[in-house]
């Protein structure tokens, strides 16, 4: 079965669409916000937690499988789904984002890229076509072509020729891919530079992909230039298929995002912010090392629904993070994953009632960033 989507409605006001991703392991409502569980786990969370929130995707990196626990043993256990006893949908990326970004430790050619293993300090090589039959090992339902990244800020040839490689290795992953059941996305770069974008958009779509990301963004350039670059690219990108923005953001990001056409995004931030102690709430970021709450009774968000606001106090989460206890960074990852998931079903819900655009304006005129 090749991956299936519905097109179910569209905000009247802006680009903001709502979907429907149907993969071999089930059902994604977009807009979705991708939980990172780059080890086989949401950092601090066990997949019974997350499926209570409500995470509907999780994201697997081939760089770090490819290390530990390798193609062999993958293939041994039956593939990503089965090692970590998770049955809903995984996506994984490719791996190229990592790699460029160790720049001492790789050399890039044609063929493909050799990099030193942060683990055992060995010699590893992935191309396009080994980079998919991995990622078919892993069982991936949703799988990213090999890309280059460059920084955003680059010299217009780098970008020019890291788009090019990007279109050349986007060809042979296309080739290389077996099987129906992993959907394999095309990743549009270009940086800065909207002919490039063009070029790059126009060069993927050709090449009919099951979804397309945008690349390349979140990598050095302003946040004004991350807003038109991805708005700039979502137009280019066919209506009847997913588009996913990789490595973003903020909550302000992802309504930003959304209102521009972007249906799936991933990043750390909720479970990694969490360690510093910085949680995510309607009415904005709560800083919980900040000595003011050492005494406070009210939980994180009084109108929180997770169970961390109906139990813990800020005091109670203030003295865990000032300790570095590794509960208070759970609690908090729980708390953050929560929020990220009623931002998006908010997100779904306004955008079918039509109110998107007004929730989006409000949100992002009175939610300090
Ligand atoms: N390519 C891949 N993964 C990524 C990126 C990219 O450009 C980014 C950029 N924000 C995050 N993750 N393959
Ligand atoms: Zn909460």
């Amino acid at each position: 079965m090749p991956l299936k989507f519905d097109y179910i409605a569209k905000d009247p006001h802006s680009e903001a669409r709502r979907g429907r991703v149907h993969t071999a392991h089930g059902t994604i409502e977009t807009p979705v916000f991708m939980s990172v569980g780059t080890f086989g786990a949401v950092r601090t969370l066990d997949h019974t937690e997350i499926e209570e929130i409500g995470v509907q995707i999780i994201l697997g990196n081939t760089y770090h499988l490819y290390l530990r626990p390798g193609p062999e043993i993958l293939k041994d256990v039956g593939g990503y789904h089965k090692l970590i006893g998770w049955n809903k949908p995984i996506l994984t990326d490719s791996g190229g984002f990592q790699i460029f970004s160790l720049p001492h430790q790789r050399v890039i050619g044609e063929k493909g890229v050799t990099f030193k293993s942060y683990i055992d300090q060995s010699y590893k090589r992935l191309t396009p076509e080994s980079d998919i039959a991995f990622q078919e090992t892993i069982g991936s339902d949703i799988m990213m072509v090999l890309d280059v990244c460059v920084p955003s800020t680059s010299p217009y040839e780098v970008c020019v020729d890291a788009m090019k490689r990007t279109h050349r290795w986007a060809k042979r992953c296309k080739l290389a891919k077996t099987r129906d059941e992993n959907s394999l996305f095309g990743i549009v770069q270009g940086a800065i530079h909207e002919n490039l974008r063009k070029e790059s958009a126009e060069t993927l779509v050709d090449l009919n992909f099951d979804g397309y990301a945008v690349g390349g963004l979140a990598v050095g350039e302003t946040d004004e230039e991350r807003e038109h670059f991805t708005n700039f690219t979502a137009r280019l990108l066919p209506t009847q298929k997913p588009r996913y923005l990789m490595g973003v953001g903020t909550p302000h990001d992802l309504v930003r995002s959304v209102r521009a056409g972007i249906d799936m995004f991933d990043c750390i931030i909720p479970t990694n912010h969490a360690r510093q102690g910085v949680a995510y709430t309607f009415s904005g970021k709560v800083k919980m090392r900040r000595v003011f709450h050492a005494r406070e009774q009210s939980p994180i968000d009084p109108s929180c629904a997770c169970y961390v606001c109906k139990r813990f106090t800020r005091a109670y989460l203030h003295q865990l993070t000032k300790c570095e206890e590794p509960t208070g960074w759970k609690l908090i990852a729980y708390h953050n994953t929560w929020f990220y998931e009623r931002l998006m079903e908010k997100i779904r819900d306004t955008i079918v009632a039509g109110t998107f655009s007004q929730f989006a304006k409000d949100f992002l005129s009175h939610v300090e960033e």
